[in-house]
């Protein structure tokens, strides 16, 4: 996979030189590069940005260094051999970044990643390119960053660790907590590693039992009880197809029981002290 990143910001990628990203370039997986925008401006101060029309406060990046840019990169990743970009566009206004995407991006052979500053970049870019490339806008929370690069670097350790041959073990996210296609994605609950007791803490004895079947119920439970707490979210979504009988039994120990009525809105899940609005 070739991946190609265009900032004002070049350093703030250096991460990419390093543990899983790094490892998978030194493999020759992953075919990494970072491009300085400015390279691309051509008046004494390497200007990007400009007031917006309508008014409003900030900046917004130019049409000219970005359009310059991507024709270069682009121009220079079918001449090196590459197919098929899609343009990856970091904003809190983009589309919620998701296991499932990752797993689509990974499928990809090129992605050119446009992080900006500022307010973001001028429409007509992305109007652009969008005649010729998939444009992914994808934004990575809900909450806002000073810029796109630390946003390419999170979608770029979840897209590397997905390609063959990064992660080792093939099997390895295949429990991966939100791993598309899986009965209920449920988050995982704790681990433990020796030694079996640590300043007066020991091991859940269930772990210590050598008896699978109830070690595999017990972190099932675990991740059950971690889910509702943290993601009641992911419960309320879950069809109770996905659950089986000693789950169910779980969810209701925690306070949680099927909700016919709010199956048509694809609520399948309630809290019992949830009072219907
Ligand atoms: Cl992709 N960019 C910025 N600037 N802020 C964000 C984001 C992206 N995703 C969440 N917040």
């Amino acid at each position: 996979m070739r991946l190609d990143v265009v900032t004002i910001f070049p350093e703030y990628l250096e991460p990419l030189d390093v543990s899983l990203v790094g490892k998978a370039r030194a493999r020759g997986r992953l075919d990494v590069h970072v491009h300085d925008l400015r390279a691309w401006t051509y008046d004494r101060h390497h200007t990007v940005d400009d007031t917006p029309y309508g008014g409003g406060p900030g900046m917004v990046m130019m049409t000219e260094p970005w359009g310059e840019a991507l024709d270069t990169v682009l121009a220079d990743g079918y001449e090196a051999g590459s197919h098929e970009p899609a343009l990856i566009v970091p904003t809190p206004s983009g589309r919620p970044f998701t296991q499932e995407l990752a797993v689509e991006l990974s499928e990809r052979p090129w992605l050119v990643f446009t992080p900006a500053r500022y307010e973001g970049i001028d429409r007509r870019v992305f109007d652009e390119y969008a005649t010729r490339m998939p444009v992914y806008e994808v934004s990575i929370g809900d909450y806002v960053l000073a810029g796109g690069e630390a946003a390419v670097l999170v979608i770029t350790e979840a897209v590397a660790r997905l390609l063959p041959g990064v992660l080792g073990n093939a099997e390895s996210h295949r429990d991966d907590s939100f791993a598309p296609g899986t009965m209920a994605n449920l988050l995982e609950g704790p681990v433990y590693t020796k030694p079996p007791r640590w300043r007066a803490r020991e091991i859940p004895e269930v772990l210590l039992s050598g008896h699978h079947g109830k070690i595999a119920r017990w972190r099932r439970d675990e991740a059950l009880k971690r889910t509702t707490a943290f993601r009641p979210d992911l419960i309320e979504r879950c069809d109770p197809k996905a659950f089986d009988k000693k789950d169910r039994e779980t969810l209701s120990a925690l306070g949680w029981v099927p909700d016919p009525e709010g199956e048509r809105y694809g609520r399948f899940w309630r809290r019992v002290d949830d009072v219907e609005e």
